[in-house]
């Protein structure tokens, strides 16, 4: 009896320590990834390709600091914008997520460079991707391969 009485307030007292570790970490946050994508290689020699991701950051702010993925030698965020009328893709350091905020990619704005493709993307496959944030820590994404121009349709 008397041992389990202890053993019922040892967990209390890990219960508040829980409870007390979440509380400092009042700008934590986590990540919920809603949808995840890539686009089909237009061709077997094509060396580089493009993915998107659209997620929820629950608590934050947070950032997007990199990405990785088996599938290319290399992955970096970049961005799609208009200069003069032209488009052109432009490297960016990382991505703000304001608080309990969404990141959208898609075509024409942010996306997942990969440069250095292991093999052709083909549609119907899937890669994995590795985002890691600031706050968040790492997270593991599948994205679908879908068509050539997937996302603008
Ligand atoms: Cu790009």
């Amino acid at each position: 009896m008397r041992k389990s009485l202890i053993q019922i307030a040892a967990a209390i007292a890990l219960t508040l320590g829980a409870i007390l570790a979440l509380a400092s970490g009042a700008n934590a946050s986590s990540v919920m990834v809603m949808k995840a994508y890539a686009r089909a290689s237009a061709t077997a020699t094509a060396d580089t390709g493009a993915a998107y991701v659209s997620l929820m950051v629950h608590g934050g702010p947070d950032r997007l600091l990199a990405v990785s993925t088996p599938a290319a030698k290399m992955a970096a965020l970049h961005r799609t914008v208009e200069d003069n009328g032209v488009m052109k893709m432009e490297h960016v350091d990382a991505i703000d997520v304001p608080a309990s905020g969404m990141l959208e990619m898609k075509p024409g704005g942010y996306h997942i460079m990969l440069m250095g493709l292991t093999a052709p993307l083909k549609e119907g496959g899937e890669i994995d991707l590795t985002l890691t944030f600031e706050k968040a820590g790492e997270v593991k994404v599948k994205a679908k391969v879908g068509g050539v121009a997937a996302g603008t349709n």
